[in-house]
């Protein structure tokens, strides 16, 4: 079976009756209180369709003061939520795991003020990253971050798990770009944190403790961004390796070789590779068959003569010296768009080739493919291990793909894989969270003491527990008084 259960439900919440029903109808007027069994179905379900809720109820506040009224309420009742952004999280965190009452911003979604000058983009939580993405393109600007699920994913999604994506190697995560927030807390109050400025030393930095706490402190309604200009050459190359240790190598050539072009650095072994082919309506390899390796190099400057020079003696010098035993460079903007649909591509592939263990893991470059082949040896013929990621920032997706969901699988790949990570200091949440799936396996990453530090901020910041139950710190440590 598919279906994940976590835990007990917390007998403390309360449930939905038709006063909570009226009560929200009058502050949000009906259209946004939805029980519709259809909208219901879709948003108590994830992207995977591997974690399933059973919520009776989704709100769809336009306004911040509305989300306040909400939470207030909600606190007051006891009654449970989970803020839900685009549906994409990959980790369970956001449907309910119960009847919590779900409240999706997806209708904040304003641009609110862009200043060229800074490029600091202001705007709700509720704003899909894509839109976001052709809204600056305009102007001239890009996102600092990229993702595969930029259609759907709102960027008050992305800044609660603190997203990477494929622009981190160059831009670095959301902790350096988010320059302030808005959030409510679970009793309503409005965290005005929507500072602008690049430098702000004013006492212990709160917003930061929103980016990445997935739903568990408060819910973001407004963000500001700092964004880097559209630089005007962007140059993709894929190219193939056929070993692990060359796609090391490769890295640090790149780093070195390429210096501040450099705007990503991915990879996929043979595996990922087979199954976008397999999977994906026109999605070749533009390579001939077939090699153990594949890197996208990505390159974005400002002097298209320069850059070009720049990454084609880099090829070169990478061709002769053996390290990579083939390549092409994007002669145009669909090639490229090409050579990133394979990458970007590799999730979906994924779902469609049956059921899949995901693993978002950060661990050093050097012994991370390692995993890989022991877990492959581990599962023999029942599963296949497929290793890619984001190599550039040390972080690898390993994904275990089945025909089904089948709990000896499951214990051939856990407790060992966090295990596994744990002895190599690595971290069992690169970026996709832990929400419900890992709740219960925080402390592979973090000591007894920083946990117990995370249980008395979350006690401080919603007393009640009732922002997003069950997930990120262990249910046993919450319900502790
Ligand atoms: P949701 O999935 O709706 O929610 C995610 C978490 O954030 C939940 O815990 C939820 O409670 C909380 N949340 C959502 N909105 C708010 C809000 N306004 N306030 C408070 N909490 C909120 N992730 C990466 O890091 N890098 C990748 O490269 C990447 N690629 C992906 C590719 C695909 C095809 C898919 C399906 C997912 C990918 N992800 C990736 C995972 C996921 O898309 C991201 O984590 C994304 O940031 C989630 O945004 P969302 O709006 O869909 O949030
Ligand atoms: C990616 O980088 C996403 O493609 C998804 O983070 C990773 O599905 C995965 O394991
Ligand atoms: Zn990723």
């Amino acid at each position: 079976s598919s279906v994940v259960t976590a835990t007990q439900r917390n007998p403390l919440f309360s449930t939905i009756n038709s006063d909570d029903i009226r009560y929200f109808k009058e502050i949000l007027g009906e259209k946004s209180v939805i029980q519709d069994e259809e909208m219901l179905d879709a948003a108590n379900s994830d992207w995977m369709r591997k974690y399933k809720g059973s919520s009776k109820l989704k709100l769809q506040p336009r306004s911040t003061e509305e989300v306040s009224q909400i939470l207030k309420y909600c606190n007051a009742r006891c009654l449970a939520v989970v803020p839900q952004g685009g549906n994409t999280g990959l980790v369970g965190g956001s449907v309910p795991v119960f009847d919590e009452v779900i409240i999706n911003v997806g209708s904040m979604n304003n641009i609110i003020s862009f200043d060229k000058v800074s490029g600091t983009l202001v705007c709700e939580a509720g704003c899909i990253l894509e839109n976001l993405i052709s809204f600056l393109d305009n102007q001239g600007f890009i996102m600092p971050l990229d993702l595969g699920a930029k259609g759907s994913c709102q960027i008050g999604g992305n800044v609660s798990t603190n997203a990477g994506g494929l622009r981190l190697v160059r831009y670095g995560s959301l902790h350096g770009n988010v320059l302030g927030l808005e959030a409510v807390l679970a009793n309503g109050t409005v965290l005005d944190m929507l500072g602008t400025l690049r430098k702000d030393n004013t006492g212990y930095d709160v917003k930061h403790l929103f980016i990445g706490s997935e739903g568990s402190l408060g819910i973001v309604t407004k963000v500001s961004i700092l964004t880097p200009p559209k630089l005007s050459s962007v140059n993709v190359a894929f190219l193939a390796c056929e070993d692990y240790i060359s796609c090391q190598k490769l890295l640090l050539e790149a780093k070195t070789r390429l210096g501040e072009i450099l705007s990503a650095f991915e990879f996929l072994d043979t595996h990922a590779m087979d199954l976008v082919v397999r999977h994906l309506d026109a999605v070749r390899n533009p390579l001939p068959p077939s090699h153990n390796f594949y890197v996208l190099i990505e390159t974005t400057g400002s002097d298209e003569t320069n850059d070009k020079e720049k990454l084609e003696a880099f090829l070169l010098r990478s061709m002769e010296s053996g390290l990579i035993s083939d390549g092409v460079l994007a002669q145009d903007i669909n090639q490229a768009s090409s050579f990133w649909r394979i990458r970007e591509g590799i999730a979906e592939a994924l779902m469609k080739a049956g059921a899949v263990y995901k693993y978002d893991l950060s661990l050093p470059v050097e012994k991370m493919y390692n995993l890989v082949e022991e877990m492959q040896i581990r599962l023999g013929s029942a599963a296949k291990a497929v290793g890619y990621g984001h190599l550039g920032d040390s972080n690898l997706h390993l994904n275990i793909s089945t025909p089904q969901y089948d709990d000896t699988i499951l214990a051939e790949i856990e407790p060992f894989v966090y295990e596994w990570t744990s002895k190599h200091q690595g971290s069992i949440s690169a970026e996709h969270g832990l929400g419900l799936m890992k709740a219960n396996k925080i402390h592979y990453s973090r000591s007894p003491e920083a946990v117990q530090l995370m249980v008395a901020i979350k006690k401080l910041l919603d007393p009640n527990g009732i922002l997003n139950p069950y997930k990120v710190l262990p249910p046993s440590l919450i319900s502790q008084s």
